[in-house]
């Protein structure tokens, strides 16, 4: 199986984030993620690794606005000039809001500051000086993988690290920049009808607002009920898509506790509404933050449920662009993400 993967993203490892109740943690989107996973697929026999292509801003640009692209191209290098604090020690900073804009017009803020609570949505997708760059290089890992699932008409993985599915149109979010797996499936569909499937444990809500209103993106997300986890407003089931959008978004959202069993279920009608779209390939969301122990999660998918999900996911015997996500258990990820993908050789 071809796997698109740059070295880049180990520059993106801001010092800090901000965590439930104002506490500052260690970035737990980190680069040994990729580490787990790159050695645990250098074990197999199948595992084979490309640099991705650079396909340039345009795909990007036809998902994300101009203005939030532009922000997260300079937001670091402005932050510098305008902090002596950060300018003195960099390494020991990370941008983020200290406001947000709740009420949202489409008034876009002129400062940085301002701009900053417009774009971004939280205290997880922190800024410093090599994001842009490699969220750049980590959406083209999604765009080659898709190109290349595309071409040859079998499987592809694109080992993304900044991942994506909580960023919106206009803004960033959850450790994520640019929506990989959206700019991906919208590539992908001026060639056919395409197939979101979204199995990170959180509900992915960038995904959503981006296709809700489309109905050549079947766009659904299996996740950890809004009413109880992160994102917190968006992943309801009644949420559904709008206009000529409207019936083409699902959402799962599950309890606490979900197990192996429980979340299969689920997924068999996820997979049913996808056979009945009739999709020319699908493009998966693949987090393992569902996985039992997993530091952000409350499900309870085993190993084996990995293998299971990955089975009937490849069941459906469509060309599949496997685009990682999320999953912060690292001693265990490489193991899962090989165990998911084996599915597909
Ligand atoms: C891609 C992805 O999986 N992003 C997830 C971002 C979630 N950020 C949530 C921050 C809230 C953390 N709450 C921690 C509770 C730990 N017991
Ligand atoms: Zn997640």
């Amino acid at each position: 199986m071809k796997i698109f993967y740059s070295d880049a993203h180990r520059k993106h490892y801001p010092p800090f984030e901000v965590f439930d109740g104002g506490k500052r943690v260690p970035y737990l989107e980190n680069p040994d993620r990729m580490d787990r996973i790159l050695s645990a697929l250098k074990k197999t026999d199948w595992a084979e690794f490309s640099e991705p292509t650079d396909f340039g801003l345009e795909p990007i640009l036809a998902v994300h606005e101009r203005g939030y692209i532009a922000f997260l191209a300079s937001a670091w290098t402005e932050w510098l000039v305008s902090d002596s604090d950060a300018a003195s020690s960099p390494e020991t900073h990370a941008f983020l809001p200290a406001t947000f804009a709740l009420r949202r017009t489409p008034r876009v803020p002129s400062t940085l500051l301002g701009k900053a609570g417009y774009y971004m949505m939280d205290l997880s997708a922190c800024i410093v000086e090599a994001t842009y760059t490699t969220a750049l290089a980590s959406a083209n890992c999604a765009l080659s993988a898709a190109d290349s699932a595309f071409c040859t008409q079998h499987s592809a993985f694109a080992l993304c690290r900044p991942p994506g599915h909580h960023a919106g149109k206009d803004y960033a979010a959850g450790y994520c920049f640019i929506n990989n797996a959206s700019v991906a499936a919208n590539w992908l569909s001026s060639k056919g009808k395409v197939a979101l499937l979204d199995i990170d444990y959180h509900a992915g809500n960038g995904t959503q607002d981006i296709f809700y209103e489309r109905n050549d993106v079947l766009t659904i997300s299996i996740h950890g009920d809004p009413d109880y986890e992160y994102p917190h407003y968006i992943g309801f089931a009644d949420e559904t898509g709008s206009g000529a959008g409207l019936g083409f978004h699902h959402n799962f959202p599950l309890p606490a506790g979900t197990d192996d069993a429980s979340y299969l279920s689920e997924l068999d009608e996820a997979l049913e509404l996808i056979t009945a779209y009739q999709p020319s390939c699908i493009v998966i969301s693949a987090g393992m933050d569902t996985f039992d122990g997993d530091p952000l999660g409350r499900f309870k998918v085993t190993r084996n449920g990995f293998a299971e999900i990955g089975k009937r996911i490849a069941a459906l015997n469509l060309p599949s662009v496997i685009v990682m996500e999320g999953g912060y258990a690292n001693e265990a990820l490489g193991e899962n993400v090989v165990t998911l993908l084996e599915q597909f050789k």
